[in-house]
């Protein structure tokens, strides 16, 4: 087969994929798989419930109910086949005892329980295995998960909203009016698309949040992101009386003083991407260390002058100009506010 049929192939399972959102399918990725039979149909399916059947066992079951045989048939899948026992079987036996001719893979897993091991099975049993078809296309739909598994801790976009002159209180001490409602809407509609936010005990001991996602009329989104807050202060507790302790999630206290030590254990949790919002100490803490890799940046249009509340020299770790971050968008969300969204340069 050309190469331009293997590109039609992989188009397909790369639009299945994108059936589902990466909040509804965490902590699993979003993979898409697509099987031609040898009289040229076509049938395509992709993960849809976590710990139910892979892409592949899918589309391989949609294939037999249409009595499609599978013999010499071509699959293309938008991820590396799993070859370990984990909540459901080796999707590489499936694709082994169905007896595929050919296998095209977008992009190689970098969960250390495959890596690799997937791909040299297909090999082993004889399958032709082409690798890196649209592989950028098939990057994009898991960025964070893949981040995740190559680096062993979540992907973290630290959250913030300043005056245009990167200031979140005045001169007196007010923030009220460093968050437009528009702004507000939209860090809510994020929150819902994150697996977790992490917020430091002082935030929750000054600021009582929520810690919930919730649309314009305060109800909650269905998906609701898991709470986590960090302390140095072993004896520190969330109290009864405040709004967390009502959150429908249980949320999770972490008692370290390492950061990276912290991030390191959400991984071994299976929390591969949160939200950081906190107050300028956590936040400037993330920075120091290189551990923010998205900066989601609200700007109202006031500039604030004066004001000590700014970021300070040693924000971006001391050095200046600093890392470059590439802007991945810029979007216009009411009359004064706008979302930046800076993310680093090769991610
Ligand atoms: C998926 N869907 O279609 C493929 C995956 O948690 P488990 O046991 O379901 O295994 C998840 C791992 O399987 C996942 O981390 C990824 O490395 C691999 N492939 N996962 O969720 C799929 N093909
Ligand atoms: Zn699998």
């Amino acid at each position: 087969m050309s190469r331009l049929s293997d590109l039609a192939l992989m188009t397909i399972a790369i639009d299945e994929a994108k059936q589902v959102s990466s909040r509804d399918i965490y902590p699993n990725p979003r993979v898409g798989a697509a099987i031609r039979g040898i009289n040229g149909d076509e049938f395509a399916s992709f993960h849809a419930v976590p710990g139910e059947d892979h892409a592949e066992v899918r589309a391989i079951k949609l294939c037999k109910k249409n009595s499609l045989t599978l013999k010499g048939a071509t699959i293309a899948v938008s991820l590396e086949p799993c070859s370990h026992h984990g909540k459901t079987p080796p999707c590489v036996d499936a694709l082994i005892e169905a007896e595929f001719a050919k296998v095209i893979i977008a992009t190689r897993d970098p969960f250390e329980k495959v890596a690799g091991k997937g791909i040299q099975k297909l090999k082993e049993a004889g399958i032709e295995v082409v690798l890196g078809v649209m592989d950028k296309e098939a990057e994009a739909l898991n960025v964070e998960w893949l981040f995740a598994h190559r680096n062993k801790r979540p992907f973290v976009s630290l959250k913030m909203a300043t005056s245009m002159d990167g200031k979140w209180k005045t001169k007196n001490g007010e923030d009220r009016w460093v968050t437009s409602d528009a702004a507000r809407l939209d860090a809510h509609i994020f929150r819902s698309q994150v697996q977790a936010i992490l917020t430091s005990s002082k935030t929750v001991d000054e600021d009582n949040p929520s810690m919930t996602a919730r649309s314009k009329d305060e109800s909650l989104y269905h998906h609701q992101p898991l709470p986590i807050v960090l302390t140095r202060d072993e004896s520190f507790q969330v109290k009864a009386n405040s709004k967390l302790a009502q959150h429908p999630r249980n949320y999770d206290v972490i008692k370290s003083d390492s950061l990276s030590k912290t991030l390191e254990e959400l991984y071994s949790k299976d929390i591969f991407h949160v939200m950081l919002e906190a107050g300028p100490t956590l936040c400037q803490e993330f920075m120091v260390q290189d551990l923010a890799d998205e900066i989601v940046l609200y700007l109202e249009s006031n500039f604030y002058g004066e004001s000590s509340y700014g970021f300070p020299a040693s924000f971006n770790g001391g050095k200046l100009p600093g890392d470059v971050r590439r802007i991945k968008s810029c979007e216009k969300l009411s009359e004064t506010s706008l979302k930046l969204i800076l993310i680093r340069e090769h991610i």
